[in-house]
């Protein structure tokens, strides 16, 4: 089980947290106390672990948006990853290609979807403690510097999209 501890570090600011990273030993964050962006809901999320060991992992989720104002997704954190990226795929058939894609805006009353074929999050270098059937927490850094985490079961290559 991954530690929380980056959502317990943006969390510091509520004083329940504070020094938590120099402390050790406590508690997992619970649900609720994770951070919520205003308006965004997440749904349908889980981390595809690549079939070969070594690969990146892709996440996929679907955002319902329905807060005051634009919006704006601007960069992606796994926990358990070196690194992650929003990426979106182009071009058709055989030909598919994948690329970071720009910060997503989103209007109030705005859908998208993180799925194959499509827009995913791409976390690479991947911690030996993300295995099937396991999970972790992902965190959406917003363009006003919001967070918003979430938990997404992670599934092998194998399992169904
Ligand atoms: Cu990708």
């Amino acid at each position: 089980m991954l530690k929380p501890l980056y959502a317990a570090l943006l969390l510091a600011g509520t004083g329940a947290f504070l020094g938590a990273c120099s402390q050790g030993g406590e508690a997992p964050a619970e649900e609720g106390e994770i951070d919520r962006a205003s308006g965004l809901e997440i749904t349908n999320g889980r981390m595809m672990l690549p079939p070969v060991a070594g690969n990146p992992a892709a996440v996929y989720f679907d955002i319902a948006y329905d807060g005051e104002g634009e919006t704006t997704i601007a960069s992606a954190y796994v926990e358990g990853a070196e690194r992650a990226e929003l990426h979106d795929m182009s071009g058709a058939g055989g030909m598919m290609t994948m690329e970071q894609m720009p910060p997503l805006a989103l209007q109030p009353g705005a859908n998208a979807s993180f799925e194959p074929g499509g827009k995913h999050v791409m976390a690479f270098d991947l911690s030996p403690d993300l295995v099937a059937g396991g999970t972790t927490e992902v965190t959406l850094t917003l363009a006003n510097g919001d967070k918003h985490s979430f938990d997404v079961p992670i599934q092998s290559a194998g399992d169904a999209r």
